[in-house]
């Protein structure tokens, strides 16, 4: 099912970006400007040297600009012929990155020869199996979307509107705690959670908005705005990482929700989209991706998808009459895990291979 999802979106990515020189009107009817050679556009493993031929159509180009992800990588001066160049893909991290040709004519024109570059991940994921170490109750009314420990306590966030709230939990009874817990307006519907230093921040997940409470009471303090859909939350003790139902994850400024940097999630087949709660276990993020039993492990630092968790044996155990798997919790090394509206929670055990 993952395979033809994936499939699917390739098609529809590639179909998309059929090449149209983007050639501005200009006094002299023949001028080209310089262009790729290539008739489509690229893909690539990360960390690899592209090498990119270039022709340069007309004598009248005075400058000519390479500039690849929005940073001008070189210029030429009153270039001549087929240029060679070549880049390393790995400057950046993996996913789609633009590439563009800028000519700039004697007489002043600009014309440009835009493509796009698809940056694969060059490694092929390790399979990994979620195995059960012990069974804990959970809320079966709880559709959880937020799952994370803080100090030993549990802290679960839901969604759904109406019945969207943040609680601390009971890990032993999977009851709420009877004071420390909020629901939210009927309005909202409570996506990831996260604490970050006192406070904990609870995304939403079509309303763009972050609410920001005291960790301790369970109060809302004061709310940030997003553009773009909310779903999974975690940190790594510097920033806030969200996933918004596609294959990127923002971190951003727990001071202001601004977004500092972003990456794009890719194995080395192409991107992996719906990636759901997220957990920084390690240096790493686990994400659940949504609809199905698996979850991924990925390098924060460029977006690659280091392993493949196969959790069927949790569903198959905790599922019932609930929702799809989704809640990735960590504790003083114990690794837990949940779904929506699931009557139990697990501590977990991920078998690797033997190197
Ligand atoms: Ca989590």
């Amino acid at each position: 099912m993952k395979k033809y999802l994936i499939l699917g979106i390739l098609v529809i990515l590639i179909g998309s970006m059929v090449f149209v020189p983007m050639i501005q009107d200009s006094d002299e009817t023949d001028v080209l400007a310089a262009e790729f050679t290539f008739k489509e556009n690229l893909a690539t493993e990360w960390n690899t040297v592209v090498p990119i031929k270039i022709n340069v159509n007309s004598e009248e180009i005075v400058k000519l600009e390479l500039i690849y992800n929005d940073s001008l990588f070189k210029t030429w001066t009153n270039p001549k012929g087929i240029i060679d160049y070549q880049f390393n893909s790995g400057y950046y991290g993996l996913g789609s990155k633009s590439v563009s040709l800028v000519s700039t004519f004697k007489n002043g024109d600009i014309l440009t020869d835009d493509r796009m570059v698809r940056v694969l991940s060059d490694i092929k994921p390790e399979m990994w199996t979620a195995k059960i170490v012990k069974t804990y109750p959970h809320l079966f009314s709880s559709y959880t979307q937020g799952l994370e420990f803080n100090n030993g306590v549990l802290y679960e966030g839901t969604g759904q509107k109406g019945q969207s709230m943040v609680a601390q939990m009971d890990l032993n009874t999977g009851s709420i705690h009877p004071t420390k817990s909020n629901r939210l307006d009927e309005n909202y519907f409570g996506e990831g959670i996260t604490i970050f230093g006192e406070k904990l921040y609870q995304i939403t997940w079509q309303e763009g908005k972050c609410f920001v409470y005291d960790k301790n009471t369970i109060q809302i303090e004061k709310d940030y705005t997003y553009t773009g859909e909310g779903w999974g939350l975690c940190n790594d003790g510097k920033s806030l990482i969200m996933s918004d139902g596609t294959e990127r994850i923002t971190f951003r400024n727990p001071s202001n929700f601004e977004i500092e940097r972003t990456i794009e999630i890719f194995d080395n087949q192409g991107p992996i989209v719906k990636i759901n709660e997220l957990e920084y276990i390690d240096g790493k993020i686990y994400a659940n991706i949504w609809m199905t039993n698996i979850i991924i492990v990925i390098e924060p630092l460029n977006g690659k998808v280091l392993a493949v968790i196969n959790c069927s044996e949790i569903e198959k155990a905790g599922k019932g009459h609930g929702d799809v798997l989704n809640g990735i919790a960590q504790n003083n090394g114990k690794i837990y895990l949940t779904g929506k509206n699931w009557e139990k929670l697990f501590e977990v055990n991920f078998e690797k291979p033997k190197k």
